[in-house]
């Protein structure tokens, strides 16, 4: 009896203590409270039609009982034939009810879109989640279950959802031994030493996570490939994934090594137009298919930070392209080629470099601006790529930085479809310890308007693939995603994991109201702690911008691990690695000359977009140091002179993160302990990390404008030698190839 007493003790102990440790991410159903609501969902569901025959559909169903049996504390039952208040859920071919509906109507819904809609058959109430095919009606069932988590009504639906971009795919920094480049959430999820044998549940729930935002593609490995995955012990592993991820509709890419057929398959070249090689690639394509007979294809880095490539045997970009892409044509596959590309082959000449003076061959791709890179060995190759090629390009011209211009690259390439490749993992954003929301910099760079095809030619539409008519598309976001209990390290960051799914699927979405229902998924629908969190959130990445890189300023991290500020770094390997090189202070100003007179990468881009930029003195404050070169007293078109402009932002960046922790700190009555002190103690090094940054920043850039600090500022309390003698040789995320 005590012994049974001191048990119950324990138990309920540690039911008090357990808070929400993040694992369950904006799927943790819970118990709804509101009286009123309960009684509405209640009455209007009473059970699930469903005749799941197929493992998604089967994987629907078991996720909506599992949902509304929580949220509505009642047994859900199935049931054979629609009943008042029923839910049917399925595809023409699983029920007839349905393929009247979707027979009655042109909804175009395709392979993945779904209808949700209130239906009456032979008088009697029902809910239909509709779809042609299987992966639809489970997209169409967390889209239902989201509307119940996020307190809607379900009395008037008639919602019909299809995703804007084919392939929606998540990048993997993963090596095979399990380190994550850039990566800031533990180590890789993939285990691939306990694969095929063990699957571990965490693969199911990726699945899962990514089913419920319409994730439907996953490179596993590192874009800087170790070529042993594609050996046929790794690729029963890969198969083993595969097969978990099947029905949540995901498919499973790898990264290809461009010297795989020498390393692995004992040639002497990896020329793309040699033969042997392409039958290499063909016999090694034939292999995987009969391994994983829905193999999503090939994501490629050549000639990029010392990769191989194509270049190295004399063929361009589109020869290796081409020859991935005629392996993988027979089985459906793609190749996902990068346009990340500044080879370290042609450094010298770069460095050397004035328009004019170097050989026919660097003449076309090397150029006095890393800026221009991609544009310049990409656009001359438009029209030549195969059919099942997507060039996949960086959101910016540079590396992911806090605020960039979108890259010249969208509008440039009609005849080829172009991937965008987003970085959800925060490199240059502070990296784990940062809230910084990501959903207002994607929508930044999807609503831009590249005015190739007149005006409203926006990224987006580019990309989708309506404004020049392509049949294939896609997005991809470099994962967050790590085997930290929290999947991504610091809570938030979940929100742009989730932000970039509801983006990819939907890229109209307004930043805000993605927040807003990840905010009431992943905790509560409490307005007094939606609207603050909310706030943060809209505020954050603005606040990084404002206390890392204001103005315009990009890539003063400090060099290699990218953690903290390094603007006064400037002896790496090589010139565009170091920051010196990205804001060119001196004593005159500061910023980079990109404009006709400078290094004139702004012609890559449309007439109206070089007139938006190109004049100094009506170019947004945002972009003014990506384009110009500015004088510390020149007074800008805020008001101020660059030099006060630029404490100034410094500080509210400072003054940002401090109100943000103010802002969270309150909140601790609306949210469990265990998230609560998570975040804060993580905006407790974000607020030390933003005056680290503003102190050295200012004082290194003091150092060439000569000037006060403005009245009122709050002074940095280390000289500038202190900020530059900081080192972390053990900062997380950095290693290739392993
Ligand atoms: O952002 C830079 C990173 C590298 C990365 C590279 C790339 C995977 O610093 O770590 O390599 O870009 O995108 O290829």
């Amino acid at each position: 009896m005590r012994k049974s007493i001191f048990t119950f003790l324990i138990l309920f102990s540690c039911i008090l203590v357990k808070g929400e440790d993040g694992y369950k991410l904006w799927l943790g159903y819970q118990k709804l409270n509101e009286p009123v609501l309960l009684k509405q969902y209640n009455q209007a569901i009473s059970g699930i039609v469903a005749k799941a025959q197929s493992a998604t559909l089967k994987i629907a169903e078991d996720e909506l009982r599992l949902a509304l049996e929580i949220m509505l504390q009642k047994k859900i039952p199935g049931l054979n034939i629609p009943s008042n208040n029923a839910i049917l859920l399925g595809t023409p071919e699983s029920s007839n009810e349905i393929k009247k509906l979707l027979l009655s109507g042109d909804l175009k819904l395709g392979n993945e879109g779904f209808i949700i809609k209130n239906h009456k058959i032979n008088n009697i109430n029902t809910i239909i989640i509709a779809a042609n095919k299987d992966i639809g009606v489970l997209y169409g069932v967390f889209a239902f279950i989201q509307l119940i988590q996020t307190h809607q009504p379900i009395s008037n639906l008639s919602i019909i959802s299809i995703p804007k971009i084919k392939n929606r795919v998540l990048n993997h920094w993963d090596n095979l031994n399990r380190s994550v480049e850039r990566g800031y959430a533990g180590i890789s999820i993939w285990n691939w030493h306990t694969l095929p044998g063990y699957i571990d549940q965490r693969y199911i729930d990726y699945a899962r996570a990514n089913a419920s935002i319409g994730i439907n593609g996953t490179v596993l490995t590192n874009v800087n490939a170790n070529s042993q995955v594609l050996t046929p012990a790794y690729l029963i592993k890969v198969k083993a994934l595969a097969d978990v991820f099947r029905p949540y509709g995901i498919k499973v890419y790898l990264t290809a090594k461009f010297s795989a057929p020498i390393e692995i398959g004992g040639l002497k070249t990896a020329d793309p137009l040699n033969n042997d090689v392409i039958r290499w690639w063909k016999n090694k394509c034939r292999e995987i298919y009969s391994i994983i007979p829905d193999f999503g294809g090939f994501l490629v880095k050549a000639n990029s930070e010392g990769q191989p490539g194509p270049q190295g045997y004399g063929k361009t970009h589109a020869d290796g392209a081409n020859m991935f892409a005629d392996a993988l044509q027979p089985f459906g596959g793609i190749v996902m080629w990068r346009a990340f590309v500044y080879d370290v082959r042609v450094q010298k000449e770069e460095e050397h470099f004035t328009e004019g003076s170097v050989g026919a061959h660097t003449q076309t791709i090397a150029s006095n601006d890393r800026f221009k890179r991609a544009y310049n060995e990409f656009k001359p190759l438009d029209g030549q790529f195969k059919k099942n090629v997507l060039v996949q390009v960086k959101n910016g011209p540079i590396d992911f930085q806090p605020r960039e211009p979108f890259s010249p690259l969208f509008g440039a390439m009609p005849k080829t479809p172009l991937m965008m490749e987003f970085q959800i993992t925060q490199e240059y954003l502070g990296q784990s310890t940062t809230l910084a929301y990501l959903a207002p910099m994607f929508k930044e760079c999807l609503d831009s308007d590249t005015y190739s095809n007149g005006k409203g030619s926006t990224v987006a539409k580019v990309i989708d693939g309506t404004l020049d008519e392509h049949t294939i598309s896609g997005i991809a976001g470099v994962a967050n995603i790590g085997n930290d209990r929290n999947w991504t390290g610091h809570l938030f960051g979940q929100a742009n994991w989730y932000a970039f799914g509801r983006l990819a699927w939907n890229y109209d979405l307004p930043a805000e109201a993605i927040a807003d229902e990840w905010i009431r998924r992943t905790f509560n629908n409490n307005n007094d702690f939606i609207n603050p969190v909310k706030k943060i959130m809209l505020a954050s990445r603005e606040a990084v911008v404002n206390y890392m890189t204001p103005l315009g300023l990009n890539h003063i991290m400090a060099t290699s691990h990218h953690y903290g500020p390094g603007p006064w770094v400037s002896n790496a390997g090589r010139a565009d690695w170091n920051p010196v090189y990205y804001h060119k202070a001196d004593s005159v100003g500061i910023g980079f000359n990109r404009t006709e007179n400078g290094s004139n990468a702004l012609a890559q881009y449309a007439p109206e977009v070089q007139q938006q930029w190109g004049n100094i003195n009506a170019c947004d404050y945002k972009y003014l140091l990506w384009f110009h070169h500015v004088p510390w007293n020149q007074k800008i078109n805020t008001g101020r002179t660059l030099w006060d402009e630029l404490c100034y932002r410094y500080n509210s960046g400072v003054d940002t993160v401090r109100w943000m922790q103010h802002t969270w700190n309150a909140l601790d009555k609306q949210v469990d302990r265990e998230r609560h002190q998570h975040v804060k103690m993580l905006l407790g090094i974000q607020e030390q990390e933003a005056i680290w940054w503003r102190n050295s920043c200012l004082l290194y850039f003091q150092t060439f404008s000569q000037m006060p600090f403005p009245p009122g500022f709050e002074k940095p309390d280390k000289d500038l030698s202190y900020y530059q003698s900081l080192k972390f040789p053990f900062a997380p995320g950095i290693g290739g190839n392993l």
